[in-house]
């Protein structure tokens, strides 16, 4: 008999909030008007559900913050340092371990040290700040992830898995001295927090060593990523997450590691490599970027907390919950027929803009202008992963132009409750109701590197009447519709796991499959 589902709850108590702030109407046309369309320029104050990014926003436990203060803030031989060593050995399994100021500090180390002019770094879908360290260090990045990442509407349950045909194909085009290594994200942020299956990272490893080509995991949300092998792979139910990252990461050769996210951190970061020479050189480029190689830009406090929050990350109820909140949100727009991208992935709802949007043509950044759209709604801070984070081919300069074009609703750990929850809801409900009075933009101001962060638009056109006349009150957030049933949260937060008794019922469990190219694939 299957065990009841248990629904997930945070599995933690509040003991000290920060107040949010409440804006009016007026006050977020300024603010949006000032920062030129961009949300990454808007100020936070601005904002009263930030779900910009879940990359340092997260909330720190009592233990961290306990641990912080046990930081030893030596310049040399720091024993904070010691402890994070430690802590990623035992968890990650990399003997060699490098911290870092953030994962592009890690990035930035791991492309110097590798990558040449003229090579070429395979990889499951581009990530910005990964993308751009391979090309400062004169390499190109090629898209090897399977057709289904690209698709929306694909319910691959890994679809951050790499195309083995495609890697092999681009093996036999450019061979495999021109290829540093193979960058491996788990899990894959731009197709919209998507895992990688263990079956796929092993015939990825068999297929490279045959060439021998190295294979680096971005694990910047490899737990998240082992919460979804769990849920999805045959045979992977009884194990623990942590047993799962350690299998990952044993199928690689080192790993970048952001801690702002998995790690339950404001700041910091790492790479940790199996071969020592590699480390060797890694450590010596450290101290020209980022600091002495025991303590990498951070502080002590810093290394601490990012050993323990190593371990609260891998407890099943706070992954259970963390990834169960997501998905309650993205549950709640799917009911209300809003486009979003599935399956729903570890850290964030992505809203499909197109769909969205569908009198928009990608010419006039329909991502963008649907996330600032949300802000004036309701004061929620959403990012644009459509076009204008894609960039310009560095050859052509032309728009890159992704199949996919996003909004990121993202969700920070441990910080916001189901009630938030519900009033983001209701906010991109009320905008879908009035979706074709959002005009598109135009680019006003746009930088060299990574654009998205600092570009600046202006509306097309005048926008109509009716946008500024306001049907609710102007004052957020509010939720106008009664809140969510914890019974509707119990229907929709599978899986329903627990380490000792696994779900069974999920229709995104993979089927056992023969191993090999793309075995993981639905036929
Ligand atoms: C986000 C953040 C950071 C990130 C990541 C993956 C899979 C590396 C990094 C870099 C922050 C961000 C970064 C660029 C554009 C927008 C937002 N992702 N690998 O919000 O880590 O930020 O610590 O240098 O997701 O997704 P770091």
């Amino acid at each position: 008999m299957q065990p009841r589902p248990r629904p997930w709850a945070e599995p933690y108590r509040i003991k000290m909030v920060e107040l949010l702030r409440h804006t009016t109407h007026e006050d977020r046309v300024r603010a949006l008007d000032e920062a030129g369309w961009n949300t990454f320029l808007l100020r936070s104050e601005e904002v009263t559900i930030d779900l910009l990014t879940d990359s340092g926003t997260n909330a720190m436990s009592d233990r961290q913050w306990s641990a912080a203060m046990l930081g030893d803030e030596a310049y040399a031989g720091s024993a904070s340092f010691y402890r994070l060593e430690a802590a990623v050995r035992r968890r990650y399994g990399y003997p060699h371990v490098i911290p870092t100021h953030q994962g592009r500090g890690a990035e930035h180390l791991l492309s110097s040290a590798l990558v040449r002019p003229g090579d070429v770094v395979p990889g499951n879908m581009y990530f910005t700040t990964t993308r751009a360290h391979q090309e400062l260090a004169g390499g190109r990045f090629e898209d090897v992830i399977i057709d289904e990442a690209h698709e929306p509407n694909s319910l691959h349950p890994f679809k951050g898995n790499i195309d083995l045909g495609k890697l092999e194909s681009l093996i036999a085009r450019v061979g495999a001295k021109k290829i540093p290594y193979v960058c491996v994200a788990a899990t894959v942020n731009m197709a919209g927090g998507q895992p990688i299956s263990l079956e796929n990272l092993r015939a990825v490893r068999a297929l490279t060593q045959r060439h021998g080509i190295r294979v680096f995991l971005d694990a910047t949300r490899a737990m998240e990523n082992a919460y979804f092998i769990k849920e999805r792979e045959p045979d992977q139910a009884q194990r623990s997450l942590a047993e799962i990252l350690a299998q990952m990461c044993a199928l690689s050769d080192g790993c970048t590691m952001s801690g702002k996210k998995d790690l339950l951190v404001n700041i910091g970061g790492f790479l940790a490599v199996n071969d020592e020479a590699l480390a060797d050189e890694a450590k010596n480029l450290g101290v020209l970027f980022e600091g002495l190689h025991t303590y990498g830009g951070l502080a002590g406090r810093d290394l601490e907390a990012m050993a323990v929050g190593i371990e609260e990350a891998l407890d099943f109820q706070h992954m259970h919950a963390r990834i169960g909140q997501v998905r309650y949100v993205a549950d709640g727009l799917r009911e209300a027929g809003i486009p979003v991208v599935v399956p729903t992935g570890g850290h964030a709802v992505f809203i499909d803009a197109r769909a969205f949007l569908p009198h928009l043509s990608q010419d006039v950044f329909p991502a963008q202008a649907l996330a600032g759209a949300l802000y004036l709604e309701a004061g929620i801070r959403s990012m644009e992963r459509g076009i204008v984070s894609a960039g310009r081919d560095p050859v052509t300069g032309d728009h890159r132009r992704p199949k996919l074009e996003l909004v990121r609703l993202t969700f920070p750990r441990r910080v916001y409750t189901q009630a938030h929850c519900d009033v983001v809801i209701d906010a991109v409900r009320t905008l879908f109701l009035r979706r074709d009075q959002v005009a598109g933009l135009r680019l006003t101001h746009e930088p060299k590197h990574l654009r998205f962060f600092q570009a600046r638009f202006a509306p097309l056109g005048r926008p109509r009447a009716a946008w500024a006349q306001r049907t609710t009150s102007s004052r957020v957030p509010q939720c106008s519709t009664p809140s969510r049933s914890r019974t509707l949260a119990v229907a929709v937060s599978s899986p329903t796991m627990s380490e000792a008794s696994p779900n069974t019922n999920t229709s995104l469990r993979m089927k056992r499959v023969p191993s090999g190219v793309n075995a993981a694939r639905p036929r």
